[in-house]
């Protein structure tokens, strides 16, 4: 199978919502392989009309990589598509067997031309949010390798945002929780997310540019779940706190 069928397998997956054998029982990528592939499948959805919105990073918690069994970050696309907007709904139907996960989002305020330290990340962010990631492996089980998983744009498949707060509130050593109609279901803090949200920042900046990707001013960042993920059913309400950040909630229909 060369990359351009794979990435067809993986897009037509998208559109039936229905799930696919992993790649690494027939065929094994490398890890640039499986990159290259994640980018021929979003070429395939920019000639639907849809627009780079942002990037995110995964397995950036123990409690995510210990869930799924991989011990290395991951970094995807998102696209306006896959936008949700606060307080709305997702139908189940067009997904597989979605997850959702508490996170922090990122809002870029200045074109993300260099690989940023911690004494200049700040400038280049003008928003603070917590967020809802509906993942969803387009692999069946819900089982991947690593290089399955990059192929596959890292399970993207939409997001929430609650309110952004400006960048003078802190994303450090907040207490998250997920809850499923109005019940606790995980709990974190956002620490659990490389030591720090912000490191997530400064390695999407490194990611995208070795990458050839661009952020640009609007475009969000999401930063990677600080608590395991879970399965959402029709009809539940799912919500992302973060202490000090309000909350990110979506009904599932
Ligand atoms: C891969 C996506 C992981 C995160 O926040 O860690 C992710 C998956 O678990 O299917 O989005
Ligand atoms: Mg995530």
């Amino acid at each position: 199978m060369n990359l351009n069928i794979i990435a067809k397998l993986l897009d037509d997956a998208v559109l039936n919502s229905t799930a696919v054998e992993q790649i690494s029982h027939s065929r094994k990528l490398t890890i640039d392989e499986a990159y290259a592939v994640q980018s021929i499948l979003i070429s395939r959805r920019y000639q639907r009309g849809e627009q780079l919105s942002g990037l995110k990073l995964g397995f950036t918690s123990k409690a995510k990589m210990e869930q799924m069994g991989v011990e290395d970050m991951i970094w995807g696309r998102l696209t306006d598509q896959m936008y949700i907007e606060n307080e709305s709904s997702i139908e189940k139907s067009k997904f597989i067997h979605p997850r959702a996960e508490a996170e922090i989002a990122f809002r870029i305020g200045k074109k993300v031309d260099k690989v940023l330290t911690h004494d200049n990340v700040m400038d280049y962010i003008d928003g603070i949010a917590v967020a809802i990631e509906i993942i969803d492996s387009r692999y069946k089980n819900f089982k991947f390798s690593l290089e399955d998983v990059i192929a596959d744009n890292c399970s993207s498949a939409a997001y929430c945002i609650g309110n952004w707060h400006t960048t003078a509130t802190t994303v450090r050593d907040l207490k998250m929780s997920l809850k499923i109609d109005g019940k606790v279901v995980h709990e974190g803090n956002s620490n659990d997310i490389l030591g720090d949200p912000i490191e997530s920042m400064i390695a999407v900046s490194r990611l995208s540019l070795a990458y050839g990707e661009c952020l640009i001013p609007g475009d969000v960042v999401l930063a990677g779940a600080a608590t395991p993920a879970v399965f959402v059913e029709k009809l539940q309400t799912v919500e992302a706190e973060a202490f000090g950040l309000g909350h990110a909630r979506l009904v599932v229909m």
